[in-house]
């Protein structure tokens, strides 16, 4: 029995690529040997980002395109738990953009999976920062006029240490890619595609079959050039797998003021006196 699983009603369209994303990460937790109680899972507003209501683990579902800054307070308060954020291609690189721009750059020992449907799938399918230019919503009944945004390719240029792009529909490479992700010391990033079956009606589960590949047999995660030649190809040639992969300082390894998690240090009412009556 995993402990992860959880029998609660879900509100996600029957055939949404989001049951798969789930899944996959139930048995990853699993696998790696991780109890639900050390785990805490953190994510904006969507359907995506109700995840956090489908899995036995801690969790907190926050405000849209603010699950990053959420992450950062509860990692920064007690580094010890596995904290992963699970959102949305909208709450995370349009909304959250900013966010996700110094979250990258500090480099915060976490996994984020960002569920990239191509569309704001709660709000019934306007475009969204990775909708193809042109692409017919239902709210741009003209097409898309502006560029999308390629998520790994910005995660490259801002010196991401783990960038991964996944299909939610090849199951045991993405287990294998959040496996990964998880055991990366350092901000780990997956970019899920993930079909939105009621609202997306181009990047289908044909489309996305038809427009992958994964990475070759002999291809180098830790050559960044090469990186950045892969993240630029489209599709039909769009990469699955590591594209990625180096090990820096993370973010808590810098704090070196910090003598143990804050969670550790004993806080007494005249402590926050103090701090009221002298920082005025
Ligand atoms: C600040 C703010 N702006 C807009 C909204 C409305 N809103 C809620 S969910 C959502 C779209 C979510 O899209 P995405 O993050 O891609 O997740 P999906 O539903 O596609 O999984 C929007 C626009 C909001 N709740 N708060
Ligand atoms: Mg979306």
């Amino acid at each position: 029995m995993n402990p992860f699983k959880k029998d609660v009603k879900n509100a996600w369209c029957p055939g949404c690529g989001n049951f798969a994303i789930l899944n996959a990460l139930q048995a990853a937790l699993h696998d790696e040997g991780i109890a639900p109680h050390e785990t805490m899972i953190v994510s904006g507003i969507g359907q995506a980002a109700k995840l956090p209501h489908y899995i036995s683990a801690n969790g907190y579902n926050g405000l849209h395109g603010r699950s990053l800054p959420a992450a950062l307070g509860v990692h920064a308060a007690n580094p010890k738990l596995k904290l992963i954020v699970t959102s949305g291609d909208g709450d995370t690189y349009g909304e959250g953009g900013n966010h996700f721009i110094h979250h990258v750059r500090r480099n915060i020992n976490m996994l984020h999976l960002v569920h990239d449907n191509q569309v704001y799938g709660l709000t019934k399918g306007q475009g969204s920062p990775t909708t193809a230019m042109g692409q017919v919503t239902t709210l741009q009944k003209d097409g898309m006029k502006s560029m999308p945004i390629n998520p790994v390719l910005l995660a490259l240029s801002l010196g991401a240490t783990f960038v991964a792009r996944a299909y939610s529909q090849n199951i045991d490479q993405l287990k294998d890619l959040i496996k990964a992700g998880l055991n990366h010391k350092g901000y780990a990033m997956i970019d899920i595609f993930q079909p939105c079956v009621s609202f997306n009606k181009v990047n289908t589960y044909q489309w996305y079959s038809a427009n992958t590949k994964p990475l070759p047999d002999d291809y180098d995660p830790s050559n960044l050039a090469l990186a950045i030649e892969y993240a630029q190809k489209e599709a039909p040639d769009l990469p699955l797998g590591i594209l990625y992969q180096v090990e820096k300082p993370h973010f808590m390894e810098r704090q070196t003021h910090l003598e143990k998690p804050i969670i550790e240090y004993e806080r007494k009412p005249q402590d926050i006196q103090h701090l009221l009556e002298n920082h005025r």
